[in-house]
């Protein structure tokens, strides 16, 4: 049938968010959309973290409704899919693109670009870009925060299924005393130690879950190189960091549901912190010439347009300063962000709403695809 066979490409550069937002995707374009889909990936055992079902060096398995294919493999595949989605223009084999050139009706390239809340994102969402050397034209599909770009990942059933676990959470009810809970999820950070320090000090139990192998260099300063196993924990004065092995991204999403607060990173859990409705700090994947900067206020000024004082002001100061890496102004910023928990709370509940009130990023892709086939 016309329309139904879909191939996504991953390139893995580092990390997990190049496999994580291309199996999300993948996902849910074959289960959501009833679509044939194949995803090329080149390191399966990237992915195979967060989904562990998979067998790493399998050249072909199927999971989830998706069938998983080495990405090299594709310079040999006997036929053409009606729409191709390049992950992060990680670049397609040269003879899977001669036979697209080659073909009577070429499949529909889409490039899936990195999320940005920059204001240029709009006016260049689904552009056409023609290829130089070859009859093929290759559409920019820029994920944003506004109807007019690509739109967020956003699962059907998602928020009603995150509602539910938070009202479950709630009739079971919490301990007076109970700890705050944290999630860390970060990239390097040189101002951490600094802030551990005023959580461990501060006058408020903390319990801090951070997924193993994230910020290990600043733990391990921090503990003096004994930074406990994944599953364990260790606690000094209020604060208790606790090590998770890395789980499904279903399991990472409620956990970032249950947290009081959420530090997180890159593109993929910054979108499902937003999801997750609670206060959170994001850390942007560090890039050259401090471009990262630049998407970080883009975001913050979206994200706190109808924020008022003192909270727009509280917030600004500390997500700057943890993503400035300054131990000094974090720690300094700390209790005047926390103070504003409630009124971050009910703001991500309404940014929340507000982002689910746009078409989601398959459906575009998936509707935007059905126009032209
Ligand atoms: O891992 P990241 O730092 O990925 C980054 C960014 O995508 C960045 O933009 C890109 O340039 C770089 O990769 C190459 O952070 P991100 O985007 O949040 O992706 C993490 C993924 O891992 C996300 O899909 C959630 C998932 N995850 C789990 O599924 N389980 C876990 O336990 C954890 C900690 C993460």
């Amino acid at each position: 049938m016309n329309g139904r066979r879909w191939d996504v490409f991953c390139r893995v550069v580092d990390n997990y968010g190049d496999a994580g937002v291309a199996w999300r995707l993948a996902r849910q374009l074959a289960t959501e959309h009833a679509l044939g889909v194949t995803m090329w990936i080149d390191r399966v055992a990237t992915l195979a973290r967060i989904e562990p079902a998979l067998v790493p060096d399998l050249p072909l398995q199927r999971h989830r409704g998706v069938t998983l294919r080495q990405l090299d493999g594709a310079a040999d595949a006997d036929d053409l899919p009606d729409v191709v989605v390049e992950g992060f223009g990680c670049g397609l084999p040269e003879r899977y693109l001669d036979a697209m050139a080659a073909s009577a009706r070429p499949p529909l390239w889409f490039n899936l670009e990195y999320l940005s809340a920059e204001p240029w994102v709009d006016a260049v969402h689904g552009l056409a870009s023609p290829l130089p050397r070859r009859a093929l034209t290759r559409y920019f599909w820029f994920p944003g925060f506004t109807a007019r770009s690509g739109g967020l990942i956003r699962e059907a059933g998602l928020l009603a299924e995150r509602d539910r676990a938070m009202r479950d959470a709630q009739a079971v009810g919490r301990a007076a005393a109970a700890p705050l809970r944290i999630v860390l999820f970060c990239y390097p950070n040189r101002g951490l130690p600094a802030l551990l320090d005023a959580w461990a000090e501060g006058d408020e139990a903390i319990a801090c879950t951070v997924p193993e192998g994230v910020a290990t260099a600043a733990l391990d300063r921090w503990l003096h190189g004994d930074v406990p196993h994944a599953g364990q924990s260790v606690t000094q004065g209020r604060l208790t960091l606790a090590m998770r092995p890395f789980s499904t991204q279903e399991d990472f999403d409620r956990l970032l549901w249950t947290s009081d607060l959420n530090f997180v990173r890159g593109e993929d859990s910054f979108v499902r912190a937003q999801w997750a409705a609670r206060p959170f700090v994001w850390q942007p994947y560090p890039q050259d010439e401090n471009a990262h900067v630049l998407k970080l206020e883009a975001f913050l000024d979206r994200y706190t347009a109808d924020l008022p004082e003192p909270g727009l002001a509280d917030l600004r100061a500390f997500w700057r300063a943890f993503n400035a890496e300054d131990g000094a102004a974090a720690t300094s910023a700390w209790p005047r962000f926390r103070a504003a928990s409630e009124e971050l709370r009910r703001h991500g509940r309404r940014w929340a709403d507000h982002l689910a009130s746009l078409p989601d990023l398959a459906a575009g892709l998936v509707e935007f695809a059905l126009r032209r086939l």
